[in-house]
């Protein structure tokens, strides 16, 4: 069909396409040495192999506390094979705070769209943060350090600052109904609450699930990620389906809240 949409990429969305282990491209992949790189610490960068479709929007995503880029991997090549580059990295420590996660994820974006070898694949001004725990509460970071960027998803998210007016980013907070890491009492559920009430935002509380959820493969995360990643990255109104309503309590969901329509 035509497209009025310049950043749509990939066929019309399905259930089962949102839910495949793989989307429609092919991923390519490279990995950046800490030793090259300043402001976090190196990484692997996943990409759609091929050049056709133009360029493509970016994310980073960050680990959380004492863990390192392999404890996210899985979403490397789960969201590029559905249309975007996506940088895994690793921190300069595995002990640096969400505030510093943040600015590293942000130190990684800028290597990606100014000087990594993918950089000419990829749109700067369609750029989103992603991370697990202390990296979800960095991405929060990242988002009030940065309004430009078009997406931020944190994974049971977990930050001493409870309160996030500044935010302008569309995020999407995942919590999980079992975290006794980053309770969502005190952590998932605040920060949702925190955000601008007029802001794009969703909360999706995973049910039976636990801190480490987002650790591995996880159908609902990736579902839900790839539908808001789309949706705001790629302002691509095919995922609105998968958004709004909001999902219903389910053998995956414990509860969901968030404003629909969409507004952005
Ligand atoms: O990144 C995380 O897993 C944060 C949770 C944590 O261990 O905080 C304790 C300081
Ligand atoms: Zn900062």
């Amino acid at each position: 069909h035509a497209a009025a949409n310049p950043y749509e990429r990939g066929p019309a969305p399905s259930q089962s396409s949102i839910e495949a282990l793989r989307g429609p491209y092919s991923v390519s992949e490279t990995s950046v040495s800490s030793l090259s790189v300043t402001g976090f610490g190196g990484g692997t960068i996943y990409y759609p192999s091929s050049t056709a479709d133009g360029t493509f929007g970016a994310i980073a995503i960050s680990p959380g506390f004492t863990a390192y880029e392999s404890s996210i991997a899985w979403l490397g090549p789960r969201l590029a094979s559905q249309g975007f580059v996506v940088f895994t990295i690793d921190t300069k420590t595995t002990l640096d705070q969400p505030d510093s996660r943040g600015d590293q994820l942000l130190a990684a974006l800028d290597y990606l769209t100014g000087r990594s070898a993918v950089r000419s694949r990829i749109d700067n001004s369609r750029l989103g943060v992603m991370g697990h725990s202390m990296g979800g509460g960095g991405s929060l970071e990242a988002a009030k350090d940065r309004p430009s960027l078009q997406a931020a998803i944190p994974l049971t998210p977990w930050n001493l600052d409870k309160t996030w007016p500044e935010v302008r980013t569309p995020t999407l907070i995942f919590g999980a109904d079992g975290d006794t890491v980053a309770p969502v009492s005190t952590h998932a559920e605040p920060f949702y609450t925190g955000l601008p009430s007029s802001l794009d935002r969703a909360y999706l509380e995973l049910n039976n699930a636990t801190h480490f959820t987002p650790n591995s493969s996880n159908t609902t995360i990736a579902k839900y990620s790839i539908s808001w990643l789309k949706r705001f990255i790629d302002n691509d109104t095919r995922y609105e389906q998968f958004l709004c309503p909001l999902p219903q309590r389910s053998l995956t969901i414990a509860e969901s809240r968030g404003n629909c329509p969409h507004t952005s």
